[in-house]
Formats: structure tokens, C-alpha cells, sequence
């Protein structure tokens, strides 16, 4: 089949109140100076920017109530309301969504709006989370409070987080069939409930070990088993902070740039991926361009740049 034949369709996410700090806001648009867009129509992509997503007013969401410190989760559901409502749209209109952040607290209307589409298609949904976090919190467990340590928890399914979505469709995702992939940086509270609800977690200490090769074939092989789709979250912090400097939750020790191009490179052999997010990017920590230079160049890598021609082939 032939991929390019989806059209591809960009959503900017500019929402910052998920982090502890400012900056987040300006993501989408240093993605967009970076040619995040033009790269792909060079690779033969057709490719609709449908701008930025507004949000719903913090007052007209209503109050929210946790059992533990939040910061601005009125904001926050303000922003993944619309959001999944319109990430809906655009996949079920047949675009395949590429979502520019904004903070990682996205992911909550993102994916949601990807798996409603998804159930509706009977397929199965995957989700594969490059980050240094795990950002499985809840309310009651965070020792920050920030909703972007939350949104694969909520993702999840996890009831604490359920007023985020309170009166709006949802849909969880299946905890086995989350990745999270390039970890080194989880809290106590966030390892037991991993463990509990049978999330699988490969940390950078299994990616040292067997290759990125190994680890990402074996869960590639498990999607294509069950004729799943799969959605890509991409923390710029999974990279390490040498290389992508522009991100406010910088963990040492990240993916070096081979290894997250060949991420990228495996995931796009596969035909696999169905949605991307791009997020955490953070312009105002950054060093000329250079996170959000990076960070374009991997989407191309995802979407088929390649420095040869390789005969296609099945990564089984
Ligand atoms: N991110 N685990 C920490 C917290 O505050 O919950 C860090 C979360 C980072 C969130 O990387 O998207
Ligand atoms: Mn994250
Ligand atoms: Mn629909
Ligand atoms: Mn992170």
C-alpha cells in the first residue's frame, strides 16, 4: 500500500500550563520555522496545516476536584477537550495527525481523540512513549502536580483523572499495549502503579544492554500481530540534553541521535504508525534552533527520509 497516499494533517497544541514552567506555548510555531511541514512535502507527502487548536475558557470548564495537588487542571482540560474533539476530526476525515506541542498534558486530547477514531475502525490501538518519563502520575501520587507527568495514567484509563474528561466521550487504552521506551527518570509512586497495571517499560539501561534494534522490533512485532495502529509520543527529553537542549525536564543519559534516528527509521519501515506527537519543546530553553532542528529532522525520518534506498522489507 502506498503510505503517502494519506494525506498528513498538522495540529499545533500551544498549551504550557501542564509544565511547572513557561515556554512550552512557542513549540508549534518553532516546529513550523524549523520546516517541519516542508520536509515532509519534500518526501512526497501531501500536507494540511490546520493551525492551532483554541481552547475552551478555564471558567467554562467547571471546577475540578483531585485528591491530590494539581496545578491549572481547568486549564488543562480547557486545552484536551477541544483538542480530542478535533484530533478525532482530522483522523476520522482520513489525514493522518501529526500534533506539535506544547507541553506532554496534549497527549490527553491527542490520543483520545486518535483512539475514539481507532475503536470506531475496530483496530486496536498502540501506544509507544519516548520519553525519559513515564508521566503516569496521578493526582494523589505526583510529587509535582503538573498534569504533564499525567497523561499516559489518564490515557490509561485511570479513574482519578476521569473529571479531565468529565461529560466528553472517552475511550482508554489498553495498559499492555503502552510502551514506554527510553526511560531513566520514574517516581515511587508512578514504578508501582506501572508494575500494577502491566505497562511495559523499556529504561535506558535495557537500551545500553540489547539495542535500540531489539527492544523496538519486539514491540513492533507485537502491534503487527494483533493488526494494530500505533500512536508515537515524542518527549524531546527522550533525547539526550546534549543533543536537544530545549526542553524544561532535561535527564542525562538520554537516546543519542543515532539512536533515535533509528527509532524513527524502524518505525517507519513498519507502516505501522497511524499519529505522532511532537512535544515538550521548549524555544526559550533552546539554543539556536538547534532542539527544534533536531527534533524536524526526526519527524522526516519517521515519515522516510533515508540516506540510501533500501529494498522494502518486512522488520519480521
Ligand atoms: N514530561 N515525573 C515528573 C512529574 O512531575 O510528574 C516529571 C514529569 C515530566 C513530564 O516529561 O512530559
Ligand atoms: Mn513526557
Ligand atoms: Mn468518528
Ligand atoms: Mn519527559
Amino acid at each position: 500500500t502506498d503510505r503517502k497516499a494519506t494525506p498528513i494533517g498538522i495540529l499545533g497544541v500551544p498549551l504550557e500550563a501542564g509544565t511547572g514552567r513557561r515556554g512550552a506555548s512557542m513549540g508549534p510555531q518553532a516546529l513550523r520555522v524549523a520546516e517541519l511541514p516542508e520536509r515532509l512535502e519534500a518526501l512526497g507527502w501531501r500536507v494540511t496545516d490546520f493551525g492551532d487548536v483554541a481552547p475552551i475558557a478555564a471558567g467554562d470548564v467547571g471546577r475540578l476536584e483531585f485528591e491530590g495537588k494539581t496545578y491549572l487542571p481547568e486549564t488543562v482540560a480547557g486545552w484536551v477537550r477541544p483538542l480530542a474533539r478535533k484530533a478525532h476530526e482530522v483522523a476520522a476525515s482520513g489525514h493522518l495527525p501529526i500534533f506539535l506541542g506544547g507541553d506532554h498534558s496534549l497527549s490527553m486530547g491527542s490520543v483520545m481523540g486518535v483512539a475514539r477514531h481507532w475503536r470506531e475502525k475496530g483496530r486496536p490501538l498502540f501506544v509507544l512513549w519516548l520519553d525519559a518519563h513515564a508521566d503516569f502520575n496521578t493526582p494523589s501520587i505526583s510529587p509535582s502536580g503538573n498534569m504533564h507527568g499525567m497523561s499516559l495514567a489518564l490515557l490509561a484509563g485511570e479513574k482519578e483523572l476521569a473529571p479531565v474528561f468529565a461529560g466528553e466521550p472517552t475511550v482508554a487504552v489498553d495498559p499492555a499495549r503502552m510502551c514506554i521506551f527510553g526511560a531513566r527518570s520514574i517516581d515511587p509512586g508512578e514504578r508501582e502503579l506501572l508494575k500494577a497495571r502491566g505497562v511495559t517499560v523499556i529504561d535506558m539501561r535495557q537500551i545500553d544492554e540489547h539495542g535500540v534494534s531489539v527492544l523496538m522490533r519486539r514491540f513492533l512485532e507485537r502491534v503487527q500481530a494483533e493488526d494494530g495502529v500505533l500512536h508515537v509520543s515524542l518527549d524531546v527529553d527522550f533525547l539526550d540534553p546534549s543533543i536537544a537542549p530545549g526542553v524544561g525536564t532535561t535527564v542525562p543519559g538520554g537516546a543519542t541521535y543515532r539512536e533515535a534516528h533509528l527509532v524513527m527509521e524502524m518505525l517507519e519501515d513498519s507502516g505501522l504508525v497511524g499519529s505522532l506527537d511532537v512535544v515538550e519543546l521548549n524555544p526559550f530553553l533552546d539554543e539556536r534552533g538547534r532542539s527544534a532542528t533536531v527534533l524536524a529532522e526526526l519527524v522526516a525520518s519517521l515519515f522516510g527520509q533515508e540516506v540510501m534506498d533500501r529494498p522494502t522489507q518486512a522488520f519480521s
